[in-house]
């Protein structure tokens, strides 16, 4: 039997359901990497809308399943970001995942906590309605922008840069890691990976999987590490939308879910 590599591995802000979504190569990312501890820290989801799940995106879901299967002896958690909030019974049942809020955890000694981090967002939390209306104009861009995917992708950093989330963020995990008696934490919800030190105290972001530049953090006892995902070609995925329930029917296969399934929750 292999020991596995990292201790933990995190990954955050997927966003299935999105044209930009790297369902494909963070699958691939997963099925290449060998670990104890798998956290997904939040909108792994764009929106609650399954109609949106192409084929890939499922695929993902699949590996998810997959990878929470008891005998694999891997602990997978789901940290719920701003744009999954309500997903808790359907992850629960449909990849078999526990899904929190925040997470804990002690490693080496150390206190680890993670959370998505749009709790620290005073600008998510007090313009709700200005940040939905944002996302919807962003939604319907990407698809008027099929073909031209990079427009989108500087509205994403053009976002970030002008709610200076970064920082935001970094300061108010770093005060809550202070207030959980937590050596490091992690959070995502920026989609700018960044590591930062105050007063004992570590903090890490895990970038995102929309953009050019894919990342994920490890930990182990070397430490812990941000990872730019480099793929092995440049394809672009051109991933078709899931017109039919094939994809879904793979994806039930694939999860062992009764042949009689069927997706009724979420439209509810
Ligand atoms: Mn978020």
């Amino acid at each position: 039997m292999s020991l596995a590599a990292y201790d933990t591995l995190i990954l955050s802000d997927l966003h299935l359901g999105s044209e930009l979504s790297r369902a494909r190569d963070a699958r691939h990312m997963l099925q290449q990497a060998s670990f104890r501890r798998l956290i997904l820290l939040g909108d792994i989801f764009s929106d609650l809308n399954f109609r949106r799940l192409s084929k890939e995106h499922w695929k993902f879901l699949g590996c998810i399943r997959k990878l929470s299967n008891p005998k694999r002896g891997i602990e997978v958690v789901w940290v719920e970001g701003n744009h999954d909030q309500g997903l808790t019974n359907i992850m629960s049942h449909l990849v078999g995942v526990r899904v929190y809020q925040e997470y804990t955890w002690v490693f080496d000694g150390l206190r680890h906590l993670a959370i998505h981090g749009h709790q620290f967002d005073r600008f998510v939390l007090n313009n709700f309605l200005f940040s939905n209306v944002v996302s919807m104009l962003h939604l319907h861009m990407q698809k008027m922008d099929f073909e031209r995917k990079r427009i989108s992708r500087f509205v994403d950093r053009f976002n970030t840069r002008w709610l200076r989330l970064s920082s935001k963020v970094a300061l108010g995990a770093l005060a809550h890691a202070r207030l959980r008696n937590a050596d490091r934490i992690f959070c995502g919800h920026t989609h700018v990976a960044l590591e930062r030190e105050h007063e004992g105290i570590a903090y890490y972001n895990t970038g995102g999987w929309t953009d050019s530049c894919p990342t994920y953090i490890t930990v182990d006892s070397e430490g812990v590490r941000i990872h730019e995902y480099q793929r092995s070609d440049d394809r672009d995925s051109g991933e078709e939308r899931s017109e039919d329930d094939s994809a879904l029917a793979d994806f039930a296969d694939a999860a062992g879910l009764p042949e009689d399934f069927e997706y009724k929750s979420a439209g509810s």
